[in-house]
């Protein structure tokens, strides 16, 4: 293993260890308390998002309902040397391109509660097929950090990844975990904290637009749905989109709910008592 996996990561006995003691993490259940950041937790289905959740939280999974939907959310809090966050495990989702009902709550929350901190859980025996939703949350957002779960079974599979390298490929913070142990969430938590602060800044690579054609009509169009629709933060991804002819996009333009599901996102999972957090 190339990552340093086994010799950085702490075991099971490091949850009592002095990075990850209850001195640094506060699980606070349900209680979000006057929170300074908003992190969510997103990822293909059954890659242990709901596993880091709970371990952040304390929580056994507190479901709820996202506005409209049916689909199940839950909620919880902590704090980590003192900034209080509250955390949103989202709908396992493959993709955010398409229209069904839990990529939808997934990607409205990701491009318009704008979190401040994206825990993209991937099953690392799975990296190609995970890494396409990465690569989509990271044409949203920066503010990333990628949560390489199941080590402990990529181990068994005699599956090696370059951590490191694939950090500096995607340009955010990776760490390896077998969260069910919970090894590597001392240093997931430091990475949250990291990429909520940003200290330092991370820095995406993304893929370059070279067509100068398609960068105008996405300068234009993105130019429109900002008069339109005033405050939308992603105009320049709700483009792309429009270009691209997604049908749900259009729709939501044509009736204006666009307009709604930025400010309902926002409410849903943004609205800091606090307002502290910096944007
Ligand atoms: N072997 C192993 N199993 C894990 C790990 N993390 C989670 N799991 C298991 O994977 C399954 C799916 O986890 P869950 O948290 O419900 O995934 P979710 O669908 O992404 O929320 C459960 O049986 C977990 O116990 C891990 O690091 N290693
Ligand atoms: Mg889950």
């Amino acid at each position: 293993m190339t990552s340093g996996f086994q010799a950085s990561s702490a075991g099971p006995a490091c949850t009592s260890c002095a990075i990850y003691n209850s001195a640094n993490l506060a699980k606070l259940g349900v209680e979000t308390g006057d929170y300074d950041y908003v992190a969510a937790v997103a990822g293909n289905p059954n890659t242990g998002k709901s596993t880091v959740f709970n371990a952040l939280t304390g929580l056994r999974q507190h479901v709820g309902n996202w506005p409209g939907k049916t689909v199940a959310r839950a909620e919880g809090g902590f704090t980590y040397r003192g900034l209080g966050y509250k955390l949103v495990d989202l709908p396992g989702t493959y993709s955010l391109l398409s229209t069904s009902n839990d990529e939808e709550i997934a990607r409205d929350f990701l491009l318009f509660g704008r979190p401040d901190v994206t825990i993209a859980v991937v099953d690392s025996t799975r990296l190609e097929r995970n890494l396409n939703l990465v690569l989509q949350i990271l044409q949203i957002t920066d503010r990333v950090v990628v949560a390489l779960n199941l080590m402990d079974e990529s181990q068994r599979h005699g599956i090696t990844i370059d951590v490191r390298h694939l950090g500096r490929e995607l340009g955010v913070p990776v760490v390896p975990m077998a969260a069910r142990k919970g090894e590597g969430l001392p240093e997931l938590l430091e990475a949250v904290e990291q990429v909520a602060t940003r200290q330092p800044a991370t820095s995406v690579r993304r893929v370059k637009q070279r067509n100068a054609a398609l960068e105008r009509a996405v300068a234009t169009l993105s130019d429109k749905l900002g008069q339109a629709f005033p405050g939308l933060p992603n105009t320049r991804w709700v483009a792309l989109r429009l270009l691209e002819g997604d049908p749900s996009t259009e729709q939501a333009v044509r009736d204006g709910t666009l307009g709604d599901l930025g400010r309902g996102a926002a409410e849903a999972g943004s609205a800091r008592p606090t307002g502290t957090a910096a944007r």
